[in-house]
């Protein structure tokens, strides 16, 4: 064990070797790490329960957007073999029971302290280690923190005035109870059209009285094409296992979809075409992920995209002024996040569903009553906001974490994040992020499993040598941030307002484009933290 000393103002508290913020997916498997190695550790968590993404959001509808399988944990060949999956797209209580099971399995539970949301991080420099204070004023040494708060876990309302003033109920897709909300014969609204609205929309729409969906910005949406899975299907998954997460490794960003080597307009009309029409047919990202090689990156060729799924929109929606309403005009197919759906578009032949198209009458302000736009105020029951997360960066915003010199992490990531490989801040000794920001992110899970494992790695050579302290170096910070920077060149996405760009309208100071992922590809990503461990770490001061 690594021993720990509580900071000269600290109040006595309990001591461990590392402490995990977060039990999400990344958090449990930090935690089934971080013992095999013998260290003593303890998981703070904010909720009642364990799952991250998949215990917050709980709204109607959430679900998988990659193949369940190629989701799950693959670390334990016993887990891959009891766990059978009922959907090739689970829905959110089948994955929170998954996660449930994993935290059982592994009997995660007893190094899990509940209903700890972490307020601040304060970097001890006398001891070499981390005081890390909960809600509840309770206070934790330890000397190496990891976080494990996830890229998309800081949700936030919409700046409008009067959002206290509704007297009827109202839910952040993110904050939703644990109770079940009936929409029978109640009038509600959806505000937002991002990935998590339109898997809400669809949803609501199938039972409410009446739904309106207030929409400012249109995405490109392409089905899902979700099916269950039968015990024989199962089995031959199952089979299959050792092939599925091999090609995941080999994948840009870890999906089962990587592009095609083909350029759009290196094949003739009828080919190009027809690709579309296959992709578009086919369950999962394979439209997004899995299409010509240069849609993303030419102007031509995603114009030619996004022109047929237009097409599409137009086809499925009856009435042709609602379909231009969702068909956007101010970005490209694939330049944001492309929701998944499943009869989203259908949902506008419904008598029973509005669009109000924002741009053209935005929101003034939430009423007692409804929502007041710039031509009508709309009555509700129930509103709903989808309005997406403070992304990357905002969950690290909402804890004071502070390194050497008391320096505060927001104000250092001030302009944008700044990191090394994604998981280490110079200024911020001993502290590990996972899945922290410049980072390769994709089928997440998988980019999990290597980040965990790297750091588990990282830890393993601080043990072996008696460090008591691990650091970035100003100079590597930079040199990753440069070349983060410049695999960001030529990306059509760069070039919109999205959370991936870190834009968010409705936090201060997020308004401006910045480059706020790693865009290279997976397998570059871990050849490069890879290099990074067999040099022993070269680029980190150890002492
Ligand atoms: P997103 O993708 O950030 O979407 C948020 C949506 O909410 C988007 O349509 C926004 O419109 C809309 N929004 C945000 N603020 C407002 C205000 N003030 N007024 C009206 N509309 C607003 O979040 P999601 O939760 O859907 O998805 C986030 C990721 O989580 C997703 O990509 C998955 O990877 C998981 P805008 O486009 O900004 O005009």
């Amino acid at each position: 064990m690594i021993q720990t000393e509580t900071g000269t103002d600290a109040a006595p508290g309990p001591d461990y070797d590392a402490i995990v913020i977060g039990a999400g997916m990344s958090g449990l498997y930090q935690l089934y790490r971080l013992r095999e190695l013998g260290l003593r550790a303890l998981v703070l968590e904010a909720g009642t329960g364990v799952g991250g993404t998949w215990y917050w959001n709980r709204y109607p509808g959430a679900r998988f957007d990659s193949e369940s399988y190629s989701y799950a944990f693959s670390f334990s060949k016993e887990l891959l073999e009891e766990w059978n999956w009922n959907e090739h797209f689970a829905p959110q209580p089948e994955t929170l029971r998954y996660l449930n099971h994993v935290a059982d399995r592994f009997d995660l539970r007893r190094d899990i302290r509940f209903s700890s949301r972490v307020v601040s991080a304060h970097y001890r420099d006398a001891a070499a280690g981390w005081e890390i204070t909960v809600e509840d004023g309770t206070r934790f040494c330890a000397r190496f923190l990891i976080t494990a708060i996830g890229p998309l876990s800081a949700p936030t309302m919409p700046r409008i005035e009067g959002l206290d003033s509704f007297t009827g109920q109202s839910f952040h897709t993110a904050r939703w109870p644990h109770e079940e909300v009936r929409f029978a014969g109640k009038r509600v609204a959806v505000i937002g059209t991002g990935a998590t609205g339109v898997q809400t929309i669809q949803e609501v729409a199938k039972t409410a009285g009446h739904l309106t969906v207030f929409q400012r910005t249109p995405n490109w949406c392409a089905p899902l094409h979700n099916s269950r899975i039968d015990a024989e299907e199962m089995a031959r998954l199952k089979a299959g296992y050792p092939e599925m997460f091999q090609r995941c490794q080999e994948t840009f960003a870890c999906f089962l979809h990587t592009p095609d080597p083909r350029g759009a307009f290196e094949v003739s009309d009828a080919e190009r075409e027809a690709f579309f029409e296959k992709l578009y047919g086919e369950p999962g990202f394979g439209i997004w992920q899995g299409n010509f090689r240069d849609i993303l990156t030419d102007r031509r060729a995603n114009a030619a995209v996004s022109d047929f799924v237009a097409r599409k929109i137009r086809q499925r929606v009856k009435d042709q002024t609602v379909a231009e309403k969702l068909i956007p005009k101010n970005h490209g197919f694939g330049t944001r996040r492309v929701p998944l759906e499943t009869r989203y578009y259908e949902v506008y032949n419904q008598d029973n569903v509005k669009l109000v198209d924002i741009s053209e009458t935005p929101i003034e302000r939430i009423t007692p009553r409804g929502v007041q736009t710039s031509d009508a105020e709309y009555e509700f029951d129930i509103i709903i906001y989808a309005t997406g997360f403070d992304a990357v960066t905002g969950s690290f915003d909402r804890i004071d974490f502070r390194g050497t010199g008391g320096q505060r992490l927001k104000d250092k990531w001030n302009e944008g994040p700044r990191t090394y490989l994604g998981v280490l801040v110079d200024g911020f000794p001993n502290m590990m992020m996972l899945i922290g920001p410049h980072m390769a992110l994709g089928n997440i899970p998988r980019s999990i499993e290597y980040n965990v494992d790297w750091v588990t790695g990282l830890l393993r050579h601080a043990q072996g040598r008696g460090l008591t302290r691990i650091e970035a170096t100003e100079a590597g910070v930079t040199a990753w941030n440069d070349h983060v920077k410049s695999l960001g060149k030529g990306l059509l996405s760069n070039e919109v307002n999205s959370w991936m760009t870190g834009v968010n309208t409705n936090v201060e100071g997020k308004q401006v484009r910045i480059i706020n992922r790693y865009s290279g590809s997976a397998p570059a990503y871990r050849a490069t933290c890879d290099e990074a461990a067999a040099a022993g770490y070269a680029a980190l001061t150890q002492t």
